[in-house]
């Protein structure tokens, strides 16, 4: 249908052709209610789009493109169950996950609440016998360590939100996570744990991913070798899952499955039983209040005005940086040691849903559409690649983000650690220019030889763009609407660009591929079924692998 360029793009191809000259330190100059105009507030969060090289006309062509989308349409047919993942069929309905308003949400003419809030029962009866100490293993004790094994969307989140939320965790529940399929990862993990204290969780959406499955059973073979029994079993293992019959099969109780649905993605899945070891490690109520924050940027999502809506302000600068100037990549730089997956998580977040070379109707898109996703916490960062950004040939647009208020208020830290937030989005939008950094260095007494040698060296070009996000504390409500935030905009720029956010088709290949090769790595037999550098390199392990 709405296959062709809309017409916004060409008109702000033009626009941004007169914007790339102007410099965004001019435009502060020239309005000093320039963050007045470009920042919102929501669910507890602020945003400051202002460090950006964008004008109201800027914003309104933006705004332009996304009517010409059908972005309105778009945000009714996700809330309410339409099956926008058109190559799997399926609603797109996280929301409903967190959806505190009782209202019902149908998919097919049935409303989906009554499930999701009994499986949110049954967790909060789970969390609260574990966490009570009332759940034995069978040693008689009570559970003090729990693994939870999963991948990905079943990894990603719970393993960065449990770590994030640390300050509301309870500190003799040590949670573990096991991912790889790297024998390392699970061996590592189980070395110093006491079966009898060990709550294993298995979290997979279709329990039948190969590192997941692999390493479920080595937990369930090191549990049986380690005094548990198949008649224990259920005391000290529990699934995540949507495949009740793929649970049994591997021996786990239905009665001890958390389930949710196939109309939640992996990546959008810790709003759902995914998010268990979250509320095993902060309480079922904190874990509540996660929810109430996502759905409070739900709600805000739904009803504002897209000039003054946080997602779609969001997503629109991105899409401006990424189609207009050209900036493919884009950093993620949380000023906050508990955020330290954030970059990772939203890195699946982003490139496994808009990661995408066609368009719903399957032609291909003649633009970019996401950029590389990564990041880690400042002020590391700022030691290590923050050169680049500000001096390398690669413009990179940056997310600082930062609480107001640190959970752990340890001297001057952590008004040392804001100076080097402000200071850097300042530092990456005003640069230095040759003539600044020439009267600096005269000012310090340096001779005007080595001025002409070394003034190049030390100009920076400035006009970076940064968006910056702020809040008073990183609580669970707090998170819960800082990652739904990106979730939405990921949406609004899916929707932007024209293709199926929802599916993960090259995830899949990963999936398939593996079990291809694995039979051909078995026997001493040479392997000739392959190109020859797959052969040669097939032969050379199994040469060392006998040696
Ligand atoms: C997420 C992806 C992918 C998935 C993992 C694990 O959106 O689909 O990362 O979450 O491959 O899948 P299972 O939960 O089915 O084990």
């Amino acid at each position: 249908m709405h296959q062709a360029r809309p017409p916004a793009w060409n008109t702000l191809e033009r626009h941004v052709k007169k914007l790339k000259t102007l410099r965004i330190r001019d435009l502060f100059r020239e309005d000093p209610k320039r963050f007045e105009t470009f920042h919102v507030e929501a669910a507890g969060l602020l945003l400051d789009i202002s460090k950006n090289l964008l004008t109201e006309k800027t914003l309104g062509l933006l705004i332009k493109l996304a009517d010409e989308r059908y972005l309105d349409d778009w945000i009714v047919k996700m809330f309410s169950g339409s099956r926008i993942n058109i190559t799997e069929n399926r609603p797109v309905l996280h929301t409903a996950l967190r959806n505190r308003t009782g209202a019902p949400v149908y998919v097919d003419g049935k409303d989906v609440m009554p499930a999701v809030t009994a499986v949110l029962a049954k967790m909060r009866s789970f969390t609260d016998t574990v966490r009570s100490g009332s759940w034995r293993g069978f040693t008689g004790e009570p559970i003090t360590d729990i693994v939870t094994i999963g991948i990905g969307g079943s990894h990603l989140g719970p393993a960065m939100v449990t770590e994030a939320l640390t300050p509301y965790a309870r500190r003799d529940l040590r949670m573990h996570f096991v991912s790889n399929i790297d024998g390392t990862h699970i061996a590592e993990t189980l070395r110093s744990l006491q079966p009898g204290r060990t709550l294993f969780i298995v979290a997979s959406k279709t329990f039948t991913t190969l590192e997941t499955m692999t390493n479920a059973a080595t937990a369930r073979a090191w549990f049986l070798e380690h005094g548990g029994t198949e008649n224990t079993i259920a005391r000290h293992f529990v699934a995540l899952s949507t495949n009740t019959d793929a649970v049994r099969a591997f021996g786990i109780d239905p009665a001890n499955m958390f389930e949710f649905w196939d109309w939640v993605g992996g990546r959008y899945s810790v709003w759902s039983a995914i998010g268990l070891p979250v509320a095993l490690a902060i309480g079922f109520d904190r874990f509540e209040e996660f929810l109430a924050g996502a759905h409070a940027m739900d709600e805000h999502f739904k009803t504002t005005p897209f000039r003054h809506n946080m997602p779609v302000l969001l997503a629109l600068v991105g899409i401006l940086n990424i189609n207009f100037f050209g900036y493919t990549s884009h950093a993620i730089l949380p000023y906050d040691q508990y955020l330290r997956r954030l970059p990772a998580y939203l890195q699946q977040l982003e490139m496994e849903s808009n990661g995408k070379q066609v368009q719903r109707d399957g032609n291909p898109v003649s633009y970019a559409t996401a950029p590389i996703i990564w990041g880690e916490p400042g002020t590391d960062g700022q030691h290590a690649f923050y050169q680049l950004l500000h001096q390398g040939t690669l413009i990179v647009p940056a997310d600082f983000i930062v609480p107001v208020k640190s959970h752990n208020p340890v001297g001057e830290h952590h008004r040392l650690l804001l100076s080097n937030f402000f200071a850097q989005t300042q530092a990456l939008m005003n640069g230095k220019t040759l003539d600044e950094v020439t009267e600096e260095l005269r000012r310090s007494g340096v001779a005007e030889s080595i001025i002409e040698q070394l003034a190049p060296h030390r100009v920076f070009p400035g006009n970076r763009p940064s968006n910056s996000i702020m809040f008073e504390k990183l609580d669970p409500f707090t998170l819960g609407a800082l990652l739904a935030l990106y979730e939405h905009k990921v949406f609004v720029q899916g929707v932007i660009w024209n293709i199926c956010s929802f599916d993960q088709w090259g995830v899949q290949l990963g999936k398939d591929l593996a079990t291809k090769i694995y039979p051909d790595l078995i026997g001493p037999e040479p392997v000739a079924a392959y190109d020859s550098s797959t052969n040669g390199l097939i032969a050379y392990y199994k040469r060392l692998r006998e040696s």
